[in-house]
């Protein structure tokens, strides 16, 4: 019906550009050729001033109207450390920005307007002023200066790696057709070493079951972190780039096959906290599923998520996992209810390299007999989980 109205709308604007041709058409036999264009003109000058201020306007209330949903405003703050630094400086450029589309817009259709044609009209000879010329050449020097400058203090700050012996968390994810493969580094904090000439149906990551450090890895589905605790995060591709993009975090870095990428970043709000604030806005209130009114609110259901940020292939889409912020003590217990990859899928298989051998994982002595399952507290869960060295 909708489409039927539109359709309708756009026939009825044609037929009424069409008659208004028509009209000048016989208007210009009338009155004379001259007469005729200067109306034209007239006529042409008065709908571009209108339809520059139809546009003006339209343009200045939607960005009001739909400000909450953009990021940096209304409910949609910037859930780590870094990320309120990035929202300053996309505000700061979209207030320069902003007057100077206003300013521009204006000028550029009332100036249409003035000087349209107009017989005897002769334009005023002036050629040069070197005042009005150092204005505007340095104005936006300086301004642009100031953007480009700002801009990169606040990428080297976010860019900064961890210092040797800092606190910090760090995991691993790999981006494939069309997955995210996750690792966590287990109780020692430390990743594994990998080889993709490893890769196989058991080993998608190409782990080495030689290193120790691998032997606690794990691999979660969803990515889950504790809130205020720095986190860096290694970036891997297995085929094309993908894009590791956490947009209520601010982070975005590419995955690219071959050379590793990375991104560290500090959690500010756990999901439960964001989910609070979003509460408090009256478009979060409403039913997740409009056509069930008993359904959970669409706040309930807000989760943070990853996402691929790289068209990578049709099923580019398929590339989402939920993130979730906790507390750090909920996060500890998580950590130590994930189940180690190696203890439970290759120990004592064919691929394992210490088949037979009595292996020590944490400082917890595993014998690796086929039928061992792997107890809670094999991993060695007494260590801190959230220590890297
Ligand atoms: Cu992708």
């Amino acid at each position: 019906m909708t489409t039927l109205v539109i359709l309708g709308c756009i026939l009825l604007v044609g037929l009424v550009i069409f008659q208004i041709a028509r009209i000048n058409e016989m208007i210009k036999r009338i009155k004379g050729e001259e007469e005729a264009v200067q109306q034209s003109n007239d006529n042409t000058a008065l709908s571009v001033l209108l339809f520059g201020i139809v546009f003006l306007a339209l343009a200045l209330y939607t960005s009001y109207h739909y400000k909450d949903r953009m990021f940096g405003y209304g409910p949609m703050v910037s859930a780590s450390k870094h990320g309120v630094w990035i929202d300053h400086s996309m505000h700061i450029m979209l207030v320069i920005t902003g007057i100077v589309f206003v300013l521009t817009h204006i000028l550029l259709f009332y100036f249409v307007w003035k000087y349209r044609y107009k017989k005897n009209r002769l334009g005023w000879y002036y050629p040069h002023n070197n005042k009005l010329e150092a204005v505007w050449t340095i104005t936006p020097f300086i301004v642009l200066a100031y953007l480009a400058i700002n801009g990169l203090v606040v990428w080297n700050k976010m860019m900064e790696d961890v210092k040797p012996g800092e606190d910090h968390i760090e995991i691993e994810v790999t981006g494939m057709q069309f997955a995210w493969l996750l690792r966590y580094p287990g109780m020692d904090g430390k990743l594994g070493t990998k080889n993709y000439k490893l890769i196989s149906g058991t080993n998608d990551l190409g782990q080495d079951w030689n290193d120790p450090k691998n032997w606690d890895d794990f691999k979660p589905d969803e990515i889950v972190l504790p809130k205020g605790k720095k986190i860096r995060v290694r970036i891997n591709s297995r085929d094309v780039l993908h894009s590791f993009f956490l947009p209520h975090f601010r982070v975005k870095m590419d995955a690219v096959p071959g050379m590793p990428t990375y991104f560290i970043f500090t959690p500010t709000m756990t999901t439960d906290e964001f989910r609070n604030n979003l509460k408090k806005y009256p478009e979060w209130n409403v039913p997740a599923d409009p056509s069930d009114p008993e359904s959970k609110m669409k706040w309930e259901t807000f989760d943070f998520e990853l996402a691929c940020a790289e068209l990578c292939g049709n099923s580019h889409f398929a590339m989402r996992r939920a993130v979730r912020i906790v507390t750090p003590e909920q996060y500890d217990e998580w950590v130590k209810s994930q189940k180690s990859y190696y203890l439970a899928n290759i120990r004592g298989k064919a691929e394992d390299p210490n088949q037979g051998k009595t292996i020590k994982i944490n400082g917890v002595e595993n014998s690796g007999a086929p039928a061992e399952k792997p107890a809670e507290g094999d991993a060695g869960v007494k260590a801190d989980s959230t220590k890297a060295e």
